[in-house]
Protein backbone atom coordinates (compact mmCIF):
# COMPACT_ATOMS: atom_id res chain seq x y z
CA UNK A 1 0.00 0.00 0.00
CA UNK A 2 1.56 3.10 -0.99
CA UNK A 3 0.02 5.29 1.97
CA UNK A 4 -0.55 4.62 5.68
CA UNK A 5 -2.31 6.62 7.91
CA UNK A 6 -1.25 6.22 11.50
CA UNK A 7 -3.91 7.60 14.51
CA UNK A 8 -1.94 9.26 17.31
CA UNK A 9 -4.32 10.39 19.62
CA UNK A 10 -7.43 11.85 19.80
CA UNK A 11 -7.81 15.64 21.41
CA UNK A 12 -9.93 14.32 24.94
CA UNK A 13 -12.20 18.11 24.60
CA UNK A 14 -13.09 18.24 21.01
CA UNK A 15 -12.52 14.70 19.14
CA UNK A 16 -10.03 16.02 16.60
CA UNK A 17 -7.29 13.34 15.14
CA UNK A 18 -3.77 13.73 15.72
CA UNK A 19 -2.03 11.66 13.15
CA UNK A 20 0.84 10.59 10.58
CA UNK A 21 0.87 10.33 7.15
CA UNK A 22 3.04 7.85 5.56
CA UNK A 23 4.02 8.26 2.14
CA UNK A 24 6.65 6.99 -0.63
CA UNK A 25 7.91 10.56 -0.43
CA UNK A 26 8.03 11.46 2.92
CA UNK A 27 6.00 10.96 6.36
CA UNK A 28 3.29 14.04 7.31
CA UNK A 29 1.43 15.53 10.10
CA UNK A 30 -1.66 15.69 10.31
CA UNK A 31 -4.10 18.11 10.80
CA UNK A 32 -1.99 19.53 7.95
CA UNK A 33 -2.94 22.29 5.02
CA UNK A 34 -1.93 21.64 1.51
CA UNK A 35 -0.75 24.50 -0.58
CA UNK A 36 -2.37 24.30 -3.94
CA UNK A 37 -0.18 24.33 -6.97
CA UNK A 38 -2.26 23.82 -9.77
CA UNK A 39 0.00 24.34 -12.39
CA UNK A 40 2.75 22.41 -11.24
CA UNK A 41 3.85 25.63 -9.17
CA UNK A 42 2.48 27.04 -5.75
CA UNK A 43 1.91 30.52 -7.72
CA UNK A 44 4.59 32.92 -6.74
CA UNK A 45 6.54 30.44 -4.30
CA UNK A 46 9.66 27.98 -5.22
CA UNK A 47 10.38 24.90 -3.75
CA UNK A 48 13.10 26.28 -1.35
CA UNK A 49 10.40 28.81 0.26
CA UNK A 50 7.73 26.58 0.33
CA UNK A 51 10.19 23.78 2.61
CA UNK A 52 11.33 26.93 4.82
CA UNK A 53 7.70 27.35 5.67
CA UNK A 54 7.45 23.72 6.57
CA UNK A 55 4.74 22.66 3.78
CA UNK A 56 4.74 19.10 3.61
CA UNK A 57 2.61 18.42 0.58
CA UNK A 58 1.22 19.99 -2.16
CA UNK A 59 -1.78 19.65 -4.29
CA UNK A 60 -1.71 19.73 -7.99
CA UNK A 61 -4.53 19.84 -10.31
CA UNK A 62 -5.06 16.99 -13.38
CA UNK A 63 -7.47 18.53 -15.78
CA UNK A 64 -4.91 21.93 -15.87
CA UNK A 65 -1.54 19.15 -15.94
CA UNK A 66 -4.11 17.49 -18.92
CA UNK A 67 -4.71 20.65 -20.82
CA UNK A 68 -0.84 22.31 -20.48
CA UNK A 69 2.03 21.34 -20.56
CA UNK A 70 -0.01 17.29 -21.36
CA UNK A 71 0.35 14.82 -18.91
CA UNK A 72 3.04 12.42 -21.18
CA UNK A 73 5.39 15.63 -21.50
CA UNK A 74 5.27 15.19 -17.44
CA UNK A 75 5.73 11.42 -17.78
CA UNK A 76 8.85 12.27 -20.24
CA UNK A 77 10.70 14.49 -17.29
CA UNK A 78 10.37 11.87 -14.97
CA UNK A 79 6.82 12.45 -13.27
CA UNK A 80 5.15 15.60 -11.51
CA UNK A 81 7.93 15.66 -8.28
CA UNK A 82 11.01 15.90 -10.64
CA UNK A 83 9.17 18.22 -13.80
CA UNK A 84 8.86 20.73 -10.97
CA UNK A 85 11.76 20.15 -8.53
CA UNK A 86 9.58 19.26 -5.81
CA UNK A 87 10.78 16.25 -3.55
CA UNK A 88 8.06 15.98 -1.31
CA UNK A 89 4.79 14.34 -1.18
CA UNK A 90 2.14 15.64 -3.89
CA UNK A 91 -1.68 14.98 -4.01
CA UNK A 92 -3.21 14.88 -7.26
CA UNK A 93 -7.09 15.91 -7.88
CA UNK A 94 -9.07 14.47 -10.49
CA UNK A 95 -10.30 17.24 -12.85
CA UNK A 96 -13.73 16.63 -11.12
CA UNK A 97 -14.30 19.28 -9.49
CA UNK A 98 -12.78 21.60 -12.05
CA UNK A 99 -14.39 20.46 -15.33
CA UNK A 100 -17.97 20.76 -13.29
CA UNK A 101 -16.73 24.24 -12.65
CA UNK A 102 -16.83 24.75 -15.98
CA UNK A 103 -20.55 25.25 -16.55
CA UNK A 104 -22.13 25.74 -20.06
CA UNK A 105 -18.40 24.20 -21.38
CA UNK A 106 -19.25 20.72 -20.45
CA UNK A 107 -21.83 17.76 -21.18
CA UNK A 108 -22.04 15.13 -18.30
CA UNK A 109 -22.64 11.54 -19.21
CA UNK A 110 -22.26 8.45 -17.81
CA UNK A 111 -19.26 7.34 -19.85
CA UNK A 112 -17.52 10.89 -18.46
CA UNK A 113 -17.51 14.36 -18.65
CA UNK A 114 -17.08 16.19 -22.43
CA UNK A 115 -15.89 19.81 -22.09
CA UNK A 116 -14.11 22.23 -23.84
CA UNK A 117 -10.47 23.60 -22.96
CA UNK A 118 -10.48 27.38 -21.01
CA UNK A 119 -7.40 27.78 -22.61
CA UNK A 120 -8.03 27.23 -26.48
CA UNK A 121 -11.67 26.07 -26.58
CA UNK A 122 -10.58 22.77 -28.00
CA UNK A 123 -12.85 19.96 -27.32
CA UNK A 124 -11.69 16.96 -24.74
CA UNK A 125 -13.26 14.23 -22.57
CA UNK A 126 -12.42 12.61 -19.65
CA UNK A 127 -13.75 9.90 -18.27
CA UNK A 128 -12.65 7.86 -14.80
CA UNK A 129 -10.69 6.03 -17.21
CA UNK A 130 -8.96 8.92 -18.06
CA UNK A 131 -8.42 10.67 -15.21
CA UNK A 132 -6.41 7.89 -13.62
CA UNK A 133 -4.39 7.43 -16.80
CA UNK A 134 -3.52 10.99 -16.22
CA UNK A 135 -2.88 11.02 -12.53
CA UNK A 136 -0.63 7.46 -12.71
CA UNK A 137 1.07 9.42 -15.69
CA UNK A 138 1.75 12.27 -13.38
CA UNK A 139 3.23 10.21 -10.76
CA UNK A 140 1.58 11.77 -7.63
CA UNK A 141 2.01 10.24 -3.83
CA UNK A 142 -2.19 10.48 -3.50
CA UNK A 143 -4.34 10.56 -6.56
CA UNK A 144 -8.03 11.28 -6.57
CA UNK A 145 -11.22 9.42 -8.15
CA UNK A 146 -13.28 10.85 -10.69
CA UNK A 147 -16.09 12.51 -8.81
CA UNK A 148 -19.41 14.92 -9.75
CA UNK A 149 -19.82 17.20 -7.15
CA UNK A 150 -23.50 18.38 -7.12
CA UNK A 151 -23.68 22.28 -7.13
CA UNK A 152 -25.24 24.51 -4.18
CA UNK A 153 -28.65 24.07 -4.15
CA UNK A 154 -29.23 21.07 -5.74
CA UNK A 155 -32.55 18.86 -4.98
CA UNK A 156 -32.44 15.46 -3.62
CA UNK A 157 -32.89 13.80 -7.20
CA UNK A 158 -30.11 15.54 -9.14
CA UNK A 159 -27.55 14.80 -5.85
CA UNK A 160 -28.83 11.19 -5.17
CA UNK A 161 -28.06 10.56 -9.21
CA UNK A 162 -24.76 12.13 -8.76
CA UNK A 163 -23.73 10.19 -5.71
CA UNK A 164 -24.42 6.98 -7.05
CA UNK A 165 -22.69 8.05 -10.59
CA UNK A 166 -19.72 8.83 -8.75
CA UNK A 167 -19.88 5.60 -6.89
CA UNK A 168 -19.95 3.75 -9.84
CA UNK A 169 -16.91 6.34 -11.56
CA UNK A 170 -15.10 5.27 -8.20
CA UNK A 171 -15.62 1.63 -8.90
CA UNK A 172 -13.66 2.22 -12.85
CA UNK A 173 -10.96 4.29 -10.90
CA UNK A 174 -10.11 1.64 -8.52
CA UNK A 175 -9.87 -0.99 -11.52
CA UNK A 176 -8.03 1.22 -14.02
CA UNK A 177 -4.99 2.48 -11.25
CA UNK A 178 -2.44 1.18 -12.56
CA UNK A 179 0.40 1.82 -9.35
CA UNK A 180 -1.19 0.98 -6.37
CA UNK A 181 2.22 0.48 -4.38
CA UNK A 182 3.29 3.73 -5.15
CA UNK A 183 0.04 5.58 -5.47
CA UNK A 184 -2.48 5.69 -2.95
CA UNK A 185 -5.97 6.54 -4.76
CA UNK A 186 -8.57 8.27 -2.37
CA UNK A 187 -12.17 7.58 -2.50
CA UNK A 188 -14.33 10.92 -2.79
CA UNK A 189 -17.78 11.28 -0.94
CA UNK A 190 -20.53 13.43 -2.07
CA UNK A 191 -24.31 13.65 -1.58
CA UNK A 192 -25.01 16.90 -0.93
CA UNK A 193 -26.65 18.64 1.99
CA UNK A 194 -28.57 15.97 2.43
CA UNK A 195 -28.28 13.46 5.64
CA UNK A 196 -29.54 9.92 4.04
CA UNK A 197 -27.47 10.61 0.67
CA UNK A 198 -24.01 11.42 2.68
CA UNK A 199 -24.53 8.18 4.83
CA UNK A 200 -25.37 6.05 1.27
CA UNK A 201 -22.06 7.73 -0.50
CA UNK A 202 -19.97 6.84 2.73
CA UNK A 203 -21.28 3.14 2.71
CA UNK A 204 -20.93 2.40 -0.96
CA UNK A 205 -17.65 4.68 -1.24
CA UNK A 206 -15.93 2.72 1.76
CA UNK A 207 -17.16 -0.55 0.67
CA UNK A 208 -14.80 -0.48 -1.80
CA UNK A 209 -11.88 0.33 0.36
CA UNK A 210 -9.80 2.99 -0.35
CA UNK A 211 -6.30 3.59 1.25
CA UNK A 212 -8.19 7.15 2.01
CA UNK A 213 -11.30 9.09 1.98
CA UNK A 214 -12.47 12.81 1.02
CA UNK A 215 -15.29 14.83 1.91
CA UNK A 216 -16.39 16.22 -1.73
CA UNK A 217 -19.18 18.60 -2.26
CA UNK A 218 -19.16 20.63 0.20
CA UNK A 219 -17.66 24.96 0.24
CA UNK A 220 -19.59 24.96 -2.64
CA UNK A 221 -21.31 28.13 -1.70
CA UNK A 222 -23.45 27.01 1.13
CA UNK A 223 -23.36 28.92 4.79
CA UNK A 224 -20.54 27.14 7.26
CA UNK A 225 -22.62 26.17 9.86
CA UNK A 226 -24.62 23.86 7.04
CA UNK A 227 -21.03 22.68 6.22
CA UNK A 228 -19.84 21.86 10.01
CA UNK A 229 -23.33 20.02 10.30
CA UNK A 230 -23.48 18.06 7.24
CA UNK A 231 -19.41 17.27 8.47
CA UNK A 232 -20.72 16.68 12.52
CA UNK A 233 -23.00 13.27 10.67
CA UNK A 234 -20.19 12.10 8.05
CA UNK A 235 -17.11 12.26 9.44
CA UNK A 236 -18.49 9.83 12.36
CA UNK A 237 -19.26 7.23 9.34
CA UNK A 238 -15.59 7.37 8.50
CA UNK A 239 -13.11 4.81 9.12
CA UNK A 240 -10.90 5.42 11.93
CA UNK A 241 -8.24 4.20 10.28
CA UNK A 242 -7.60 5.69 7.25
CA UNK A 243 -6.90 9.47 6.39
CA UNK A 244 -9.62 11.83 5.66
CA UNK A 245 -9.66 14.67 3.70
CA UNK A 246 -11.61 17.79 3.35
CA UNK A 247 -11.53 19.34 -0.56
CA UNK A 248 -11.14 23.05 -1.26
CA UNK A 249 -11.82 24.11 2.50
CA UNK A 250 -9.09 26.52 3.82
CA UNK A 251 -10.11 29.40 5.75
CA UNK A 252 -9.13 29.63 9.22
CA UNK A 253 -12.18 29.15 10.78
CA UNK A 254 -13.00 26.41 8.75
CA UNK A 255 -9.51 24.50 9.35
CA UNK A 256 -9.98 24.62 13.00
CA UNK A 257 -13.67 23.62 12.42
CA UNK A 258 -13.04 21.07 10.10
CA UNK A 259 -9.96 19.48 12.61
CA UNK A 260 -12.77 19.74 15.71
CA UNK A 261 -14.90 17.16 13.59
CA UNK A 262 -12.08 14.74 12.90
CA UNK A 263 -10.52 15.98 9.25
CA UNK A 264 -7.06 15.59 8.65
CA UNK A 265 -6.19 17.29 5.68
CA UNK A 266 -7.40 20.35 3.90
CA UNK A 267 -6.06 22.43 0.24
CA UNK A 268 -7.66 25.79 -0.51
CA UNK A 269 -6.60 28.42 -3.22
CA UNK A 270 -7.78 31.09 -0.27
CA UNK A 271 -4.15 32.06 0.87
CA UNK A 272 -2.50 32.45 -2.71
CA UNK A 273 -5.48 34.00 -4.52
CA UNK A 274 -6.20 36.89 -1.62
CA UNK A 275 -2.63 37.43 -1.20
CA UNK A 276 -2.28 38.30 -4.79
CA UNK A 277 -5.40 40.41 -4.04
CA UNK A 278 -3.52 42.43 -1.46
CA UNK A 279 -5.26 40.72 1.16
CA UNK A 280 -3.22 38.99 4.65
CA UNK A 281 -4.54 36.63 7.23
CA UNK A 282 -3.14 37.57 10.00
CA UNK A 283 -3.38 36.73 14.20
CA UNK A 284 -5.67 39.73 14.50
CA UNK A 285 -7.98 39.15 11.15
CA UNK A 286 -7.83 40.09 7.81
CA UNK A 287 -5.70 43.17 6.55
CA UNK A 288 -6.73 44.75 3.43
CA UNK A 289 -2.86 46.00 2.59
CA UNK A 290 -4.26 48.96 0.05
CA UNK A 291 -6.33 50.69 2.32
CA UNK A 292 -5.06 53.62 2.70
CA UNK A 293 -5.03 53.57 6.41
CA UNK A 294 -1.35 51.69 6.00
CA UNK A 295 -0.28 54.08 4.16
CA UNK A 296 2.24 55.30 6.65
CA UNK A 297 2.04 51.98 8.95
CA UNK A 298 5.45 50.82 9.53
CA UNK A 299 5.02 48.10 11.19
CA UNK A 300 5.14 44.67 10.10
CA UNK A 301 1.83 42.31 8.01
CA UNK A 302 1.37 41.13 11.41
CA UNK A 303 2.63 41.71 14.59
CA UNK A 304 3.14 38.25 15.87
CA UNK A 305 4.52 36.67 12.85
CA UNK A 306 8.24 35.94 12.20
CA UNK A 307 7.91 34.73 9.07
CA UNK A 308 10.61 35.98 6.14
CA UNK A 309 7.71 39.34 5.03
CA UNK A 310 6.63 40.25 8.59
CA UNK A 311 10.79 40.29 10.11
CA UNK A 312 11.65 42.25 6.88
CA UNK A 313 8.42 44.52 5.70
CA UNK A 314 6.46 47.02 7.18
CA UNK A 315 2.62 47.80 6.42
CA UNK A 316 3.78 50.45 4.59
CA UNK A 317 6.04 48.90 1.48
CA UNK A 318 3.88 45.77 1.44
CA UNK A 319 0.95 48.46 0.07
CA UNK A 320 3.55 50.53 -1.86
CA UNK A 321 4.36 47.32 -3.50
CA UNK A 322 0.73 46.79 -4.28
CA UNK A 323 -0.54 50.46 -5.51
CA UNK A 324 2.50 49.82 -8.07
CA UNK A 325 1.73 46.66 -9.12
CA UNK A 326 4.96 44.91 -8.14
CA UNK A 327 5.32 41.27 -8.40
CA UNK A 328 7.27 41.15 -5.10
CA UNK A 329 3.65 42.18 -3.48
CA UNK A 330 2.12 38.79 -4.54
CA UNK A 331 5.04 37.04 -3.59
CA UNK A 332 5.76 38.52 0.32
CA UNK A 333 1.77 38.48 1.05
CA UNK A 334 1.39 34.88 -0.48
CA UNK A 335 4.90 33.40 1.87
CA UNK A 336 3.06 35.49 4.59
CA UNK A 337 -0.41 33.73 4.16
CA UNK A 338 0.89 30.17 3.49
CA UNK A 339 3.38 30.73 6.42
CA UNK A 340 0.08 31.86 8.87
CA UNK A 341 -1.92 28.46 7.57
CA UNK A 342 0.84 26.16 7.66
CA UNK A 343 1.83 27.46 11.48
CA UNK A 344 -2.18 27.71 12.34
CA UNK A 345 -2.15 23.84 11.65
CA UNK A 346 0.24 22.99 14.03
CA UNK A 347 -0.74 25.21 16.66
CA UNK A 348 -4.01 23.05 15.85
CA UNK A 349 -1.89 19.62 16.11
CA UNK A 350 0.16 21.30 19.63
CA UNK A 351 -3.46 22.38 21.14
CA UNK A 352 -4.62 18.26 20.24
CA UNK A 353 -1.96 16.86 22.07
CA UNK A 354 -2.45 19.08 24.97
CA UNK A 355 -6.00 17.95 25.03
CA UNK A 356 -7.43 21.92 24.44
CA UNK A 357 -8.05 22.44 20.81
CA UNK A 358 -12.07 23.36 22.15
CA UNK A 359 -9.72 26.36 24.16
CA UNK A 360 -7.78 27.22 21.20
CA UNK A 361 -10.62 27.59 19.28
CA UNK A 362 -12.21 30.26 21.25
CA UNK A 363 -8.69 32.33 22.05
CA UNK A 364 -8.48 32.07 18.01
CA UNK A 365 -11.83 33.43 17.19
CA UNK A 366 -11.72 36.26 20.10
CA UNK A 367 -8.41 37.25 18.28
CA UNK A 368 -9.10 36.78 14.76
CA UNK A 369 -12.69 37.70 14.63
CA UNK A 370 -15.17 35.61 11.72
CA UNK A 371 -14.52 37.98 8.81
CA UNK A 372 -12.72 35.11 5.97
N1 LIG B 1 -14.42 16.95 -5.73
C1 LIG B 1 -13.14 17.04 -6.23
N2 LIG B 1 -12.36 18.10 -5.98
C2 LIG B 1 -12.85 19.09 -5.21
C3 LIG B 1 -14.13 19.05 -4.66
C4 LIG B 1 -14.98 17.93 -4.92
O1 LIG B 1 -16.13 17.80 -4.48
C5 LIG B 1 -14.29 20.24 -3.94
C6 LIG B 1 -15.48 20.68 -3.19
N3 LIG B 1 -15.25 21.81 -2.39
C7 LIG B 1 -13.09 20.95 -4.08
N4 LIG B 1 -12.23 20.25 -4.85
N5 LIG B 1 -12.69 16.06 -7.00
ZN1 LIG C 1 4.24 36.83 8.45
Amino acid sequence: MAVKYELIKECKQSGARLGRLHTPHGTIETPIFMPVGTQATVKTMTPEELKEINAQIILSNTYHLYLRPGHELVEKAGGLHKFMNWNKPILTDSGGFQVFSLGDLRKISEEGVEFRSHIDGSKHFISPEKAIEIENALGADIIMAFDECAPYPADREYVKNSLERTTRWAKRCKEAHRNPDTQALFGIIQGGMYKDLREQSVAEITALDFPGYAVGGLSVGEPKPLMYEVLDYTTPLMPKDKARYLMGVGSPDCLIEGAIRGIDMFDCVLPTRIARNGTAMTSVGKVVIKNAKYTEDFGPLDPNCDCYTCRNYSRAYLRHLYKAGEILSGRLVSYHNLYFLLNLMKDVREAIKADCLLDFRKEFFERYGYDL
